[in-house]
């Protein structure tokens, strides 16, 4: 175990552990807004809903999935991409919120990234059995932006590896109000999460659901 790479520090009580060269797993740092969280999502998805959205290859993805923000991930035949409107309703996607952005670039910021400006919140909805196949994150264009991932209800196993999908794997366990920052190399980093296992979350019931901040465009 490299314990330098491994270590965690308590800072206002919070601890924040690096999980990677350039990812750090911060616990509980959105806990206190996870009242607020819930209801900004929900107006969210009244607006744009949550969809299972088809690979180019055309399986049907197990998470359900939205944004907020300028443009949205999506993903159909023609390929992954961020885009400017919803395809469902062919309207704008909702405005992301500015608590949403505050959180994401203090988070971000207390790793050592400033001035962190998302443009794109993708939201992912998983139930029980829903799982995220090990993938990578490249369809940003500022790859000098990190990525800010916010963890609600239902507990999961993240998994992440290196640049090869078939390299080595950590696992960490995401817990309701866990953030996590990867930036650098680090955020080309392959990853996944295990099936979710089944629980009843106080404010979440049996879902978990996974915000992850990104500067898209
Ligand atoms: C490491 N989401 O939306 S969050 C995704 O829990 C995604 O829903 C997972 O992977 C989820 O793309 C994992 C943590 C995370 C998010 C983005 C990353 C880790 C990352 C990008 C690069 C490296
Ligand atoms: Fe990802």
């Amino acid at each position: 175990m490299n314990f330098d790479l491994f270590s965690s520090v308590v800072n206002n009580n919070t601890v924040t552990t690096q999980i990677a060269a350039q990812g750090w797993h911060i616990a509980g740092f959105a806990l206190q807004h996870d009242v607020q969280l819930k209801t900004l999502l929900s107006a969210i998805i009244k607006q744009a809903p949550f969809r299972q959205m088809k690979t180019p290859g055309g399986q049907v993805m197990s998470v359900k999935m939205t944004s907020c923000g300028e443009v949205g991930w999506i993903s159909d035949h023609l390929g992954y991409r961020y885009q400017g409107h919803d395809p469902i309703t062919d309207l704008p996607w909702p405005r992301m919120p500015t608590e949403f952005k505050s959180l994401a670039s203090d988070a971000a910021a207390a790793v050592g990234f400033d001035n962190f400006d998302p443009d794109s919140c993708l939201i992912n909805l998983y139930h029980i059995g829903t799982r995220l196949s090990l993938h990578q994150d490249n369809d940003e264009v500022d790859d000098t932006q990190p990525i800010v991932s916010v963890s609600l209800g239902l507990p999961a196993t993240f998994l992440f590896g290196g640049s090869s999908r078939s390299g080595p794997q950590t696992r960490v366990a995401l817990l309701h109000g866990d953030v996590v920052v990867w930036g650098g190399e680090s955020r080309f980093a392959y990853h996944g999460v295990l099936p979710l296992q089944s629980g009843d979350h106080d404010l979440f019931s049996k879902y978990r659901v996974n915000l992850t901040f990104r500067k898209a465009c």
